[in-house]
């Protein structure tokens, strides 16, 4: 079993904060991270529409991360694509971050990653249009070198330019910023989810 928990991993601080849309009891957004041998591998995903039958495909393309990851990102994609058509469909994020900070990061549909607090500033990373479970799921993929600088990537119930940087002090906890992010930026007619994550050294 490659797959491990993030305890496995006390060099990335990674948290995730989720809240259901105003009269939703569930969240249709999920997100998890786990690693796979030496990588710390995210995933994020925002189904279709809200309530359970958005939780079911969210879950559901976590779930299959969490139990089949290989050590490729396009390949779970694909993976989920299949297990996702039975769904209302899913716009999913996975990225791989190894220990040395080298990273790969694939997105389909709205959901968005975003390195902050970097030389080079805010870098948004978006998905290529489509929908994981649905007609198409081509990603769009990013390779990076993650430094000292945070990775926020949350759902379209946060406004995909909202300036963030208030909300991102050295001081805090990934849980901290996670939190912050959705009480101050999550729209209250859709669900939203925020993950921050960071190398510590
Ligand atoms: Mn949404």
């Amino acid at each position: 079993m490659p797959l491990g928990s993030l305890r496995d991993a006390p060099h990335f601080d990674c948290a995730w904060y989720s809240r259901a849309m105003e009269g939703e009891r569930v969240c249709g957004d999920t997100a998890t991270a786990f690693t796979h041998e030496d990588d710390v591998i995210f995933v994020m995903a925002d189904g279709l529409g809200h309530g359970p039958e958005a939780a079911m495909a969210s879950s559901a393309a976590c779930k299959l991360a969490e139990r089949r990851f290989t050590g490729g990102v396009e390949r779970v994609i694909s993976e989920m694509h299949q297990e996702l058509q039975t769904t209302v469909g899913a716009s999913v994020g996975v990225g791989k971050i190894s220990a040395t900070g080298d990273s790969e990061y694939r997105a389909v549909g709205n959901v968005v990653v975003r390195r902050e607090g970097g030389p080079t500033g805010s870098i948004r990373l978006n998905g290529k249009s489509g929908i994981v479970g649905g007609h198409r799921a081509i990603s769009s993929c990013y390779e990076f070198n993650l430094g000292r600088e945070w990775l926020v990537a949350y759902t379209d119930g946060i406004p995909s330019h909202c300036d963030l940087s208030e909300c991102l002090s050295a001081s805090d906890s990934a849980m901290d910023i996670a939190r912050a992010i959705v009480r101050r930026y999550g729209k209250s007619y859709d669900d939203a989810t925020c993950m921050v994550l960071r190398k510590n050294r």
